[in-house]
């Protein structure tokens, strides 16, 4: 086999030791695969431009290459502020309400999607195999085949794939399919979202498919499959053991003064159902006054996408809203919720899972949810806390032992925090032993393998000639 090459939007360039804690599970386990091959990693510097000139920066690190590259303006606001951000994310998230649709995002995300394919491609030798990564790069595998690449080249998508009939309100939303046939693997987190991919396949162009999640369209075979991205179990476990993580742990048990507390983690974003869930918690205030004074809710969401309107009203709606909760029920010694706008290092936020009783992972709708994941791997086998967690999260399907919630029912979210917070402590550890279990086994080393070795094993045997790419219908 030859070398992997990874392409997403950002890459994550390898981190000094004394960094390390702050590297996300996912870039540790795509870093790890990238050193056994000596791989590359390619994608967008974050920096912008004032003339896009493909100039490459490389980096190496530890046996690792990176190569970025910077964009302009106009594609920044076009491809990732416009069409990845305003377009895909919402619609996929199943917000239609919120989806922007504009002729200049998708020609935008095309052109930087051909940018990538004309910078990238003269890097890639014949036998290497191709990952590429999520909804800024749906169209890429085309663009390669396009300039003559043969490789196995996979695709996967780390949101959720939305139902058909809501699909189809993307203009073009045939083109932007049919462009994906021409990878050899495609990857889902769950079922449901490779249920949704093959329904509109059937549907609006067509397609059978196999027993084995094997696509037919007009010719093109391509297989399909659920791989749900687990996390670096091990380093969580180690993690609780660094200073940092003992210091955040302490912080918060000695401000909680004996309550119980329910922490929140989520980048702050308009799918993580924040509104919902600080209104479940008012609802659980409400009908239940034996708990007040008694617990303490942390939510932590530091913003992401600043630039995006949609974002700061959502700030706003959350500062309301935790204002008025604090308002309503604050004594002179107690606040019911304390929510943080800013983020923390990895280490701190291992120990605040480790210290809180309950953990709320409401999403409305959720690729995955690795937050979920992370607090069930960093708690106290002696002494779990208790997980709620959204029916609507792509963890859901894994992690059936929680508490499973419609994330916009503030009925069912009360009832869950005090169920959560009056539950035996046999229950937890039955419960969170069942979960533990699962985060353990489905870790993020178990996703990777899985899928770099049914893309080693893909069909491509199939012509792949220059050209061949499917004629585009709109
Ligand atoms: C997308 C999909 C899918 C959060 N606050 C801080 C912080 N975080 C870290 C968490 C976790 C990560 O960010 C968030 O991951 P999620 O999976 O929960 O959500 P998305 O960012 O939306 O990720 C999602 C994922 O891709 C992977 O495929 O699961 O469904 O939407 O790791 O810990 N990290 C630090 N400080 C913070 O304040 N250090």
């Amino acid at each position: 086999m030859g070398r992997l090459i990874v392409i997403s939007n950002r890459v994550s360039a390898p981190k000094p030791r004394s960094a390390e804690g702050t590297q996300g599970g996912l870039a540790v386990a795509l870093l790890a695969a990238l050193q056994e091959s000596n791989g590359l990693w390619f994608g967008w510097s974050g920096e912008r431009t004032e003339r896009f000139t493909g100039e490459i920066h490389f980096q190496r690190h530890g046996g690792v290459t990176t190569a970025t590259v910077d964009l302009e303006e106009q594609d920044v606001d076009e491809y990732y502020n416009g069409y990845a951000n305003r377009t895909l994310w919402p619609l996929f998230h199943y917000r239609i309400d919120l989806a922007e649709f504009d002729r200049t995002f998708g020609s935008g995300y095309e052109r930087v999607n051909e940018r990538f394919a004309a910078t990238f491609a003269p890097l890639i030798e014949a036998d290497d195999l191709i990952w590429v990564h999520d909804y800024h790069l749906v169209p890429l595998g085309q663009q390669l085949r396009q300039r003559g690449l043969k490789n196995r080249i996979g695709f996967f998508l780390h949101i959720p794939w939305p139902p058909q009939r809501l699909l189809v309100s993307l203009p073009y939303h045939q083109r932007l399919v049919r462009s994906m046939l021409d990878y050899d693997l495609i990857g889902f987190h769950t079922e449901e979202w490779l249920e949704s991919f093959h329904h509109y396949v059937a549907r609006e162009l067509g397609g059978t498919i196999e027993p084995d999640g094997t696509i037919e369209v007009e010719g093109r075979r391509v297989k399909t499959a659920a791989f749900p991205i687990g996390i670096d179990v091990s380093e969580f476990e180690r993690v609780l053991d660094r200073p940092d993580a003992r210091n955040a742990y302490e912080t918060l048990h000695r401000s909680a003064e004996g309550r119980k507390v329910i922490i929140g983690v989520d980048r702050l974003d308009y799918s993580k159902g924040l509104a919902e869930r600080f209104n479940g918690y008012r609802r659980f205030l409400e009908e239940n006054p034996d708990w007040l004074g008694r617990v303490s809710f942390l939510q932590i969401a530091p913003p992401t996408r600043g630039e995006v309107h949609t974002y700061e009203h959502i700030r706003e709606e959350l500062d309301a809203l935790s204002g008025r909760i604090n308002g309503q029920f604050a004594h002179v010694d107690w606040v019911p919720i304390r929510y943080v706008n800013q983020g923390y290092p990895r280490d701190g936020l291992s120990g605040f899972y480790r210290a809180a009783d309950v953990a709320l992972v409401t999403p409305l709708r959720d690729g995955m949810n690795l937050v979920a994941k992370e607090y069930v791997a960093s708690q106290d086998p002696d002494d779990p806390g208790v997980l709620i967690l959204s029916r609507f999260a792509g963890a859901a399907h894994q992690l059936r032992e929680a508490l499973l919630v419609n994330p916009y029912s503030k009925d069912e979210v009360s009832d869950a925090i005090r169920k959560a917070l009056d539950m035996p402590r046999a229950e937890r550890i039955r419960r969170w032993e069942a979960l533990v279990d699962n985060v353990r086994r489905e870790d993020v080393l178990h996703w990777r393998r899985t899928f770099v070795e049914a893309l080693a094993k893909a069909d491509n045997s199939h012509d792949r000639a220059e050209g061949a790419a499917l004629p585009l219908l709109e």
